[in-house]
């Protein structure tokens, strides 16, 4: 029997920025008065076709040039609000990337202000509770890293935590170990990617150096027996995007994804969207697609729901503050 609508599920994988869809990239590039390579939304479409993680990072970062001002990351917040509601998605932990943002002349409080509001103001509309969590690029120096994480310090009060994303291999965890020390101080929660294209490496170094609470992706630690059993008796959630890995060919197709095996492992797994616009689908799409995919059964569906709610920065011993 088909369900009727989808299972209510948290969404703790998902690059705001990675919501933006060419229909609406094509509205703000015209607010804005700024060209896009593209002629039509359908030729925009027909470059996400990717290689590998920096194939796609290449577009993702041209196309954030048409995110401007304040209005402009509301907008994109409440699409993807709206979107998520539609999917099943009671409460989301978005990550964005400032320093995209602000190498361009954004200034960071246009970026938060925008996104933090729509998350507040439209989330409430939906139903939808969340959180912003504050992405560091790897790829950059760590010095770029603290100095953002300075300039972020009088929002903190509508930031959830700190995460780390961008191109992987070749930059290990580690070299961020001081802004994780100074956001361990204030107060905010940790996550990084890890085990995406990088080695297993990367997810112990993440969990001992930057002392991560989740670990995105962490597909390759599979690689690693030792690891494998150590996230297990811990119970360090895995936040895996399957048609992400799809896409960036980090997996060769999705019958051949690792998430059954994951599952049986007894690893805390969570699937969520990554980048939607780009990847295929939003978050009860990346379900739907592993259950066509996948030997997983209905209690496995209600497992990874289940978890992404355990693995949720919420606060389970408190009761929720009603909307
Ligand atoms: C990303 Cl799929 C992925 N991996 C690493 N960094 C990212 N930023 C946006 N999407
Ligand atoms: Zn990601």
């Amino acid at each position: 029997m088909p369900r009727t609508s989808p299972l209510p599920k948290a969404e703790l994988h998902l690059h705001i920025e990675g919501t933006l869809e060419p229909e609406l990239a094509f509205t703000l590039a015209a607010r804005n008065g700024i060209a896009l390579p593209y002629p039509t939304t359908q030729a925009l479409r027909q470059a996400y076709s990717f290689t590998d993680l920096q194939s796609f990072l290449d577009l993702y970062y041209a196309l954030m040039a048409v995110l401007r001002t304040e209005r402009d990351f509301a907008d994109l917040m409440a699409a993807y609000l709206e979107r998520a509601a539609e999917q099943g998605v009671r409460h989301a932990e978005i990550f964005f990337d400032p320093q995209a943002h602000t190498a361009r002349g954004v200034p960071i409080g246009t970026v938060i202000d925008g996104l933090a509001g729509a998350l507040e103001k439209e989330g409430g509309r939906h139903g939808i509770s969340g959180g912003l969590i504050m992405c560091f690029l790897r790829d950059e120096p760590a010095e770029s890293a603290l100095e953002t994480f300075e300039a972020a310090r009088p929002y903190f009060g509508v930031i959830t935590g700190i995460g780390l994303d961008s191109a992987e291999v070749g930059h290990p965890p580690a070299a961020f170990r001081e802004v994780y020390e100074r956001a361990a101080a204030a107060g905010l929660r940790r996550v990084a990617h890890a085990g995406e294209e990088g080695p297993p490496a990367y997810v112990r170094e993440a969990l001992d150096v930057l002392g991560v609470e989740r670990i995105d992706h962490g597909i390759r630690s599979l690689e690693d027996p030792e690891l494998v059993a150590r996230l297990v008796r811990e119970q360090v959630p895995l936040t895996v995007c399957p048609l992400s890995n799809v896409r960036l060919r980090c997996v060769s197709s999705l019958a051949a994804h690792p998430l059954p095996r994951m599952l049986a492992e007894g690893l805390r797994v969570t699937v969520n969207s990554d980048d939607p616009a780009y990847f295929g689908g939003y978050a009860d799409d990346n379900f739907a697609a592993v259950r066509a995919a996948l030997p997983l059964t209905g209690e496995d569906e209600r497992t990874l729901a289940r978890n992404s709610f355990l693995a949720a920065f919420l606060d389970h011993d408190e009761p929720r503050r009603a909307r």
